[in-house]
């Protein structure tokens, strides 16, 4: 097979951030978030042709142009404040996870009192408890960012398009929150890079099976920068189960430029590419696309119940490149590790074999 035009940023730096699993319903479960994924995408990658480039380092001040400095600070310190309090010996738990949250109606009309035990620290910035923070997540996750930020460099130095082997992913990772296995947003950060080096609107279409819930929330007032997103539907009892409606549109500046299209679990490729159809179009008025890759839409994926097929995948990279724009992808999720390189490498060429 003959090298792929797409060249694809992958770091080693992905294997310092093992969460360790998850606690699920009050549960600790293996996850499925796990360090294989980033070292199966490599090698399909490379098997397939693909030039494999380093990242580069980006000073993490890259990171406040997106996110909450406080919460990146958190994301630094969290795990070191979780060990010198004691909690690996007692109770026993060497990961950082909350058992409290700061809800909003339970103390928004107060002062914020940042509360003094790491434990309870470990609530004020995530959603869930399946995002746990081990040694080396923060280095893992600054990898990531880089990996995607010099995607989108390749691609404003000329290239059609680039790919982030991101690990861990990011759709899920809010300005001032994070969750669903992710910490922080790379696609997000590969979208403002783009904007940065001179693209005037950029779109981001997130293929992911479950809502970029971070994603939006960091776009939800800005015209120049489009969210769509095709994802298993909330309302049907899917994560993030809060956010993801079709109803959610965008505020402000921003009205308009936010799209969601969700569907419903088991509707397979039909519905799924029919959507993804209405998300080129809006996108179309764009000069640069982020795409956010998740694969965990595919039939016998464990975290979803979407039944894509692999060549409902070469469709959708196919209606991807009829945009014809400079193209950034973003790895996020993608959980059957039998399938997961493929799905990834069948969705990148069928992209490229389609792209003007
Ligand atoms: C990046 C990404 O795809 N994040 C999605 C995380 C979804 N997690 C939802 C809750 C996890 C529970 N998993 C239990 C699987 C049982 N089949
Ligand atoms: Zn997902």
């Amino acid at each position: 097979m003959t090298a792929s035009p797409i060249p694809a940023v992958w770091t080693e730096r992905h294997r310092l951030h093992d969460p360790g699993g998850e606690v699920w319903v009050g549960v600790p479960i293996p996850g499925t978030e796990v360090v294989a994924r980033g070292d199966l995408i490599r090698d399909a990658l490379a098997a397939a042709g693909f030039e494999i480039v380093p990242p580069a380092e980006h000073d993490p001040e890259h990171l406040h142009r997106l996110h909450h400095p406080a919460m990146v600070e958190y994301l630094r310190t969290a795990y070191d404040a979780w060990v010198a309090a004691g909690y690996p010996e007692e109770p026993g738990q060497d990961r950082v996870v909350p058992y409290v949250f700061p809800l909003p109606q339970a103390v928004a009309d107060r002062p914020f009192r940042l509360p003094a035990a790491p434990s309870a620290r470990a609530g004020v910035y995530t959603t869930d408890t399946t995002t746990l923070i081990g040694p080396g997540t923060y280095r893992a996750a600054l990898a990531a960012a880089d990996a995607a930020l010099t995607a989108a460099e390749l691609v404003l130095a000329g290239a059609p398009a680039a790919y982030a082997a991101c690990r861990p992913p990011g759709h899920h990772a809010g300005r001032a929150f994070f969750g669903g296995s992710c910490y922080l947003n790379n696609a997000a950060l590969a979208a403002q890079h783009l904007r940065d080096g001179g693209r005037g609107r950029v779109a981001v279409i997130d293929l992911d099976a479950h809502h970029g819930n971070g994603t939006q929330d960091i776009f939800y007032d800005r015209a120049d920068i489009l969210y769509a997103s095709v994802h298993v539907d909330p309302g049907a009892g899917w994560f993030p189960h809060f956010v993801g409606y079709a109803d959610e549109a965008g505020r402000g500046p921003g009205a308009g430029a936010n799209r969601n299209r969700p569907v419903p679990p088991g509707c397979g490729d039909g519905p799924w590419l029919e959507a993804i159809g209405d998300l080129c179009a809006a996108a179309g008025a764009c000069d640069a696309l982020v795409v956010s890759l998740g694969v965990d839409g595919a039939a016998g994926d464990p975290e979803s119940p979407l039944g894509i097929s692999p060549a409902g995948f070469a469709r959708a990279g196919e209606a991807l490149a009829r945009l014809g724009l400079p193209t950034v992808f973003v790895q996020e999720g993608g959980y059957d590790l039998e399938r997961l390189g493929g799905l990834v490498v069948g969705t990148l060429t069928a992209f490229a074999g389609a792209h003007p």
